[in-house]
């Protein structure tokens, strides 16, 4: 890699060797949850990975160095720094070139992801069209990115607080398949389905890597959602979250956060306005997505 792109010798290793390695993204970390949440659930998360039999490589840039597979004082840096900015492909390179820090969102970490041969990426849920994007022109850089990137995502779907029927449609647009991991419908997150249909049904592991193989094995570029809906156990009641996502979205339009402000300011509202039982939510979702993924990279590498 160049000398701004750093890869850690253990994830160095396992890519030579062709062993199972997961990405993980750290704007979950600073931005998605509360301190000091953020760093406990990445080292969970990391652990639920290795607990699978994959690598965990924990993506972010510290001191204008992008680094794949953070060591463990790497990342409590990373969490702890003050204002540490949240990272797109669009201001990587001005905050490289400055010597700053920052975490990596999903359009960054795929994009880190590819350029080290990683195929298996696990996150919350993906950025899309936000809602009145006709108006604010806002749509996540996630989406060209996986549009961009050839790596398989496995997420719980997207939020409600975004326009979820256009997202779909836009991942549609771009030739992202979606790939419902024992589902039929997209998942919305805190919720197992939002009514929406994904491209194909797949049951387990072996399933899911079979169609993520066949797609990098045409040649089909970019990447693939794994849509994996929470687990029942951990859903958010539908009152509750009907009535949280509604203040959050009024409250949004009246404190009019803009850019990357939109979805950070969301996540916080949807916590507080739940009591943390989001949070709890998220959480689950988030260590049951790390799980599947280390089983499909696990899959991906024993087929190669
Ligand atoms: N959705 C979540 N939790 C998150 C994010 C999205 O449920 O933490 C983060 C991810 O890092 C994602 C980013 O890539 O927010 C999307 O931000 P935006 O909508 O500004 O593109
Ligand atoms: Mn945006």
């Amino acid at each position: 890699m160049t000398g701004s792109i750093i890869v850690s010798d253990v994830v160095a290793g396992a890519l030579r060797e062709r062993r199972p390695v997961v990405a993980l993204e750290t704007t979950l970390v600073t931005h998605g949850l509360p301190r000091p949440d953020g760093l406990r659930v990445a080292a969970t998360l990391e652990s639920a990975v290795r607990e699978n039999g994959a690598i965990p490589a924990t993506i972010g840039i510290l001191d204008g160095r992008l680094r794949i597979g953070l060591s463990a004082a790497e990342l409590a840096r990373l969490a702890d720094a003050p204002g540490v900015v949240k990272v797109n492909p669009g201001n990587m390179a001005a905050l490289i070139a400055s010597g700053g820090s920052g975490s990596t969102t999903v359009a960054a970490t795929l994009f880190a992801a590819a350029r080290a041969g990683i195929r298996v990426f696990a996150t919350g849920g993906i950025g899309g069209v936000h809602r009145g994007a006709t108006e604010t022109g806002d749509v996540s850089a996630d989406l060209p990115a996986l549009a961009r990137h050839p790596v398989a995502v496995v997420c719980a779907g997207a939020k409600a607080i975004l326009d979820l029927p256009r997202t779909v449609e836009m991942l549609e647009t771009l030739g992202v398949p979606v790939l419902g991991a024992g589902c039929d419908e997209f998942p919305a997150f805190y919720r197992r389905s939002s009514g929406l249909r994904v491209d194909a049904r797949c049951d387990g592991a072996a399933a899911l890597a079979a169609a993520i193989r066949a797609h990098f094995d045409l040649g089909l570029p970019g990447g693939v959602v794994v849509a994996n809906p929470i687990p029942a156990a951990d859903e958010l009641p539908a009152a509750i979250h009907d009535a949280a996502l509604a203040t959050a979205l009024a409250e949004a339009a009246t404190a009019g956060p803009r850019g990357r402000d939109v979805t950070p300011f969301l996540l916080e509202r949807m916590r507080v306005l739940t009591g943390g039982a989001s949070l709890r939510a998220n959480e689950a979702l988030l260590l049951d997505n790390a799980r599947l993924a280390a089983e499909v990279a696990v899959m991906l590498a024993s087929a190669a």
